[in-house]
């Protein structure tokens, strides 16, 4: 039988108390046992993915109960949830902080706030590891390879579908992309966080943040769930073996918890090898907590590129020989979170986003090719390529904390390049965005525009809204394009935040997810990338929550 989420609704498996003996906790605000599960539950949906299940910081701040250090000055400092006692963190936690917390009196009760806000106070439990064979008990093949069809069963254009997260109803929408209608909606881990293609393009991966895979085929008259697996409690990230020869034979995820990477069969899912990332920073502290954050297949060789964030370390897995496992670790810098290739394909670009650096791999050498330096908290999704008129190749990202989209010259072999050479691994030029709050950047070879969201700004009209920059003119103000207004829908409390604009195959029609409420309607606000007049709106009451789009051909060719 399946396991349930292990911080799920069931909280089927006991979650340890971590040192309840320590000196602090006997300060600590008493909990019941039903409190002490809700909140459990709330910081998982919530919170971890900043703070870390060991809540030592990482994006978010260190919410310990109690924590010291030493400064590299050799002055000691300590703090902690306690020390900033219940109402100053229920404050905290409703209207959000300069540092970037986000405020949370739109989706948390106050009863849920003031509950947080005595949770963090509290030891954090640690929840229990997950073994290769917790990962075998959890694997359900629900249809072998040789009965799934042999041939495509439908007359759908699969390259233009669009595999859209519907977060909060853990579900998975598939669009079709040139007749715009909702194809099918398939239930999926809670929360889905990305969806990856085969190199066939037949199958759709997700990874939900409960740590549930599912392998999706497309073939059938209607897609399929044909096999699903646990990755462990806390998940976001998976890809396949993409290198000539090895195409879909593995599949690779990435936990936050417990923190380590999982490598499984390419068609069915069937659990093969799990690897601890836990060991030593960049600074050489041990970690306990060194979560996996993005995962990419290299093209150049048969590796995965494999992000640690807390020790900053970059592993390049060699797959070619499963048992006798190699991997080459790269040091770079604390943090790291998303990135995507360059346009050459050669060089990975990796955010640190608490560091302010981006980080070169150059999968060819299987070494750091530079650590730029970047304005607050970058955030690329995967970032966006494109020929700069003065600077040549540069890969763009965004920035939380920072109201401008960074431009970083890249390396290129092709000798019409070699001109910008000492520009490369820079940061260019900065566009100026009108507020922070950037999560997401794109555009297209065939496009003239560049599109940018800002869904985590406080002010309503600019997390509703996306700006397109024009690539000739770059010192243009960028258009804003209102999308909350566009979708025609009534207004909401919660706010609507635009987010991630993903292109078709075609690169002419940009698609942004209007995130409402969980019991608000929510929208896919289709623009024509050249007028940049709305399209088409998708407002089936099914579209609840939607965030990430991955389109078939753009998320196969790493079109951005
Ligand atoms: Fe994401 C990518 C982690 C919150 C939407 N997000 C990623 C990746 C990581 C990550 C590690 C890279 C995966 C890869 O390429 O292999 N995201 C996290 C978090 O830890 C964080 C900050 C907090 C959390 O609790 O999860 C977080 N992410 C969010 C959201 O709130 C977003 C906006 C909405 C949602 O669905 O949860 C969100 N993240 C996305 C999307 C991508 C992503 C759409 C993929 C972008 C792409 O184009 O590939």
């Amino acid at each position: 039988m399946q396991k349930k989420g292990l911080f799920g609704s069931a909280l089927a498996l006991a979650i340890l108390p971590l040192a309840m003996s320590s000196a602090w906790a006997a300060d600590a605000p008493k909990l019941t046992a039903e409190e002490m599960e809700k909140g459990k539950l709330i910081y998982f949906e919530r919170c971890a993915g900043c703070h870390g299940v060991l809540r030592k910081g990482a994006t978010g701040k260190n919410l310990e109960p109690h924590w010291a250090k030493t400064a590299p000055d050799g002055t000691k400092l300590e703090g902690g949830t306690l020390k900033l006692g219940t109402d100053r963190l229920e404050k905290i936690i409703a209207y959000g902080t300069e540092g970037g917390m986000v405020n949370y009196d739109d989706i948390l009760t106050k009863e849920e706030i003031n509950l947080m806000a005595r949770y963090i106070q509290v030891e954090p439990p640690i929840p229990p590891e997950f073994s290769l064979k917790d990962m075998k008990d959890s694997w359900k093949l629900l249809v072998p390879v040789d009965k799934r069809p042999t041939k495509q069963m439908n007359k759908v254009n699969l390259k233009n579908v669009f595999a859209i997260t519907l977060r909060d109803a853990g579900k998975l929408a598939l669009v079709d992309g040139d007749t715009h209608k909702i194809w099918k909606i398939l239930d999926t881990g809670y929360a889905v966080h990305i969806s990856r293609l085969s190199a066939s393009g037949r199958y759709v991966y997700t990874v939900g943040r409960d740590g549930l895979t599912t392998i999706i085929d497309m073939f059938y008259e209607e897609p399929t769930t044909v096999a699903t697996v646990r990755l462990g409690s806390d998940a976001r990230s998976v890809d396949t073996s993409k290198f000539k020869g090895y195409e879909d034979k593995y599949l690779i995820g990435g936990t936050y918890w417990p923190p380590q990477y999982s490598i499984m069969d390419g068609e069915t899912l069937e659990p093969m090898k799990v690897v601890s990332t836990r060991g030593n920073t960049v600074d050489g502290d041990y970690h306990p907590e060194p979560r996996v954050a993005s995962i990419v297949a290299s093209l150049t060789k048969p590796e995965w590129v494999v992000n640690v964030k807390e020790t900053g370390m970059i592993l390049l897995v060699d797959y070619s020989d499963i048992k006798n496992l190699k991997s080459t670790t790269i040091e770079s810098a604390k943090f790291l979170h998303d990135g995507g290739w360059d346009a050459s394909g050669r060089y990975f670009m990796v955010a640190a986003n608490a560091s302010n650096k981006v980080a070169a791999v150059d999968t060819k050498t299987g070494k750091l090719a530079a650590l730029v330096d970047t304005a607050k908290i970058p955030h690329p999704g995967r970032g966006a390529n494109f020929v700069h008129p003065e600077f040549g190749p540069v890969w763009s990202t965004g920035h939380l904390g920072d109201a401008v989209v960074s431009l970083i010259s890249t390396a290129s072999d092709d000798p019409k390049f070699a001109k910008y050479k000492d520009h490369n691994w820079k940061v260019v030029q900065e566009l100026k965005m009108p507020g922070a709050g950037n999560l997401f950047v794109k555009t297209h070879p065939k496009s003239k525009n560049f599109w940018a969201d800002a869904p985590m700004n406080p002010e309503r009209e600019l997390a509703e809204a996306v700006f397109v920059f024009d690539k000739a003119d770059l010192k243009k103000e960028p258009v804003r394009l209102d999308v909350a207004k566009d979708s025609g829908l009534p207004e909401s409390k919660a706010i609507r935040r635009a987010v991630q604009p993903e292109y078709n195959e075609a690169g002419d029609e940009v698609w942004i997810s209007l995130w409402g409420g969980k019991t608000d309607q929510s929208a896919i606000v289709i623009y024509d990338d050249k007028t940049l007049k709305v399209k088409k709106v998708i407002t089936d009451p099914a579209i609840v929550t939607p965030t990430g789009k991955f389109n078939v051909y753009n998320t196969m060719h790493d079109v951005y």
